[in-house]
């Protein structure tokens, strides 16, 4: 028996950690799950101890420990290979279900579209990274860029937050890319989080990858 592996993906500040924290309510008993399976939340960067010191590095470096794109882009692809190999496959081969706040769409959106690192590259990287595993359903919240940073005008920025407007409107052109692209679920995410989170459970339970085989 396999689990499911279910990722949530969007801009900055569309909704994904509210809305991680009700589909941990909802799943576990909404009938999807077979029985005795647990949900694992985690996320990207920091699913894994190494992962987490790689967070801090990639969000909140000394000025002096910030790495450039190419580093940047391969710490993302160093934290995804841990997580995948010591956390992800392990809980799907033993039929668990995981839930991830991102995974590799967002290298794509973000050092590919944002960046403007080679796509091929990113692409080899993912390969790599994700040793082939992809994901049974992502969600990808559809915020707008106006609506983003109205939602995070009061909080601190971390070092991708402080790249400004014009990057994260090419990240969030990635995103709608990557969307038609790979057959992601698209979320209306301007939505009241009830509502976000009425549309995701309508999805999920019409999602033919989470019928029971
Ligand atoms: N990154 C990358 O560059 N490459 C990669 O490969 C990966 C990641 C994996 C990770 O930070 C950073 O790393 C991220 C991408 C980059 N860039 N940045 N920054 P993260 O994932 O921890 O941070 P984030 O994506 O920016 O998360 P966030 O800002 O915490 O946003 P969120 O989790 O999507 O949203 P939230 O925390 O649930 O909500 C944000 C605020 O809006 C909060 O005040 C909520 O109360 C409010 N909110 C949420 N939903 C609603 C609705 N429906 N209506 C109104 N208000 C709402």
């Amino acid at each position: 028996m396999k689990g499911r592996f279910l990722v949530l993906e969007g801009i900055d500040g569309c909704g994904k950690t509210t809305q991680l924290r009700q589909l941990a309510e909802w799943l576990p008993d909404s009938g999807l799950m077979p029985e005795g399976a647990t949900l694992h939340l985690t996320r990207e960067p920091g699913g894994t101890p190494l992962g987490r010191a790689l967070r801090e590095l990639l969000l909140h470096p000394p000025d002096e420990a910030a790495p450039c794109p190419e580093a940047e882009l391969l710490m993302y692809a160093a934290d995804r290979a841990q997580h995948v190999q010591r956390r992800i496959l392990p809980a799907l081969a033993c039929g668990d279900w995981v839930l991830s706040d991102r995974f590799s769409g967002s290298t794509l959106a973000y050092q590919g579209d944002g960046r403007g690192l080679d796509r091929a590259l990113i692409l080899a990287l993912e390969r790599i990274a994700t040793a082939g595993l992809v994901p049974d359903v992502t969600l990808w919240l559809d915020l707008s860029l106006e609506a983003s940073m109205a939602r995070r005008e009061e909080r601190a920025e971390d070092r991708i937050e402080a790249e400004g407007q014009a990057f994260l409107a090419r990240v969030a052109d990635g995103f709608r890319q990557l969307a038609a692209e790979r057959g992601w679920v698209g979320i209306p995410a301007a939505l009241s989080p009830k509502e976000v989170h009425q549309a995701i459970r309508l999805a999920l339970e019409g999602h033919a990858a989470l019928r029971r085989r």
